[in-house]
């Protein structure tokens, strides 16, 4: 299957996860766990959207691998594994925030970030139906419309971070946020990174970074940003992850690197 295929069918479930994490949404949030930390919660609608998610891919292509934030990783036979965040942004969602995103990506190799190559991605916001989705080597895309990342004007960048949920790092995030501030105009917390990386890739924000994100956080936006002319990396030359994840139009993300260190 071409990844424009592969892209076709993430569009498609992404939709239809999409409807059914709004519908739960309306019909009133259930903390099902926590998991981390306190703050880092699962609500019963999380697992229901990744277990249709994953039937929905199963059906249609049961020889991929899966890895998912709810219900974990397995190994199919095919070179592709989808990597999926059902509702990226749960605490928006759980609070009633319309900014969350259903987050589908499909890669070959290796499913780790380093190792990985992204073919299709797709992060979906039912709360106001916008579509981002991208093909490796076809473009990344708004609905119709073509993305660019941005390059940075004299008041320096639009730029968004998050902070994890351990409150054991939160010191060294805040310190992190004091380094780079005289790079930018202004600072956002917006709370989904799937997001905050297809903002980066509409030109919304300027740059993104955080650390500790997972593999599902960044799959579907980090091709995003890619194919919208923006760079994305992590730990010093790596991939994003855990350590660190940075992304930026080219003309900030040299000084974004530079500052926070990796
Ligand atoms: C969230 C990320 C966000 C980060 C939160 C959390 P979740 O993912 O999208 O950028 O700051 O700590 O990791 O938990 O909503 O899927």
């Amino acid at each position: 299957m071409d990844a424009a295929a592969l892209a076709d069918l993430a569009l498609d479930i992404a939709r239809e996860a999409g409807r059914l994490a709004r519908t739960r949404r309306e019909e009133g949030v259930a903390i099902a766990a926590t998991k981390s930390a306190l703050a880092d919660i699962v609500t019963e609608a999380d697992r229901e959207v990744e277990a249709l998610i994953r039937a929905r891919l199963a059906a249609e292509r049961p020889d991929d691998g899966f890895l998912g934030e709810e219900s974990g990783a397995e190994r199919g036979t095919s070179d592709i594994t989808w990597v999926v965040d059902p509702i990226d942004g749960t605490v928006n969602y759980a609070y009633g925030m319309p900014h969350y995103a259903v987050s589908i990506a499909a890669v070959s190799g290796d499913p780790t970030p380093p190792t990985w190559t992204a073919l299709a991605g797709v992060v979906h916001n039912p709360a106001v139906d916008e579509t981002f989705h991208a093909i490796r080597g076809g473009g990344a895309w708004l609905g119709e419309h073509r993305l660019s990342a941005s390059s940075v004007g004299e008041a320096g960048g639009l730029v968004a971070t998050g902070f994890g949920y351990d409150p054991k790092h939160h010191a060294e995030d805040l310190a992190r946020v004091a380094a780079v501030m005289p790079l930018l105009r202004d600072l956002r917390r917006a709370g989904a990174a799937s997001l905050d990386l297809a903002y980066v890739a509409a030109g919304r924000l300027d740059g993104y970074f955080e650390r500790g994100l997972h593999p599902w956080d960044h799959a579907a936006g980090g091709l995003l940003v890619a194919e919208a002319g923006g760079l994305i990396t992590g730990a010093p030359g790596g991939a994003p992850g855990r350590e660190m994840t940075i992304a930026a139009g080219p003309e900030l993300f040299e000084r974004l690197v530079a500052t926070i260190g990796v």
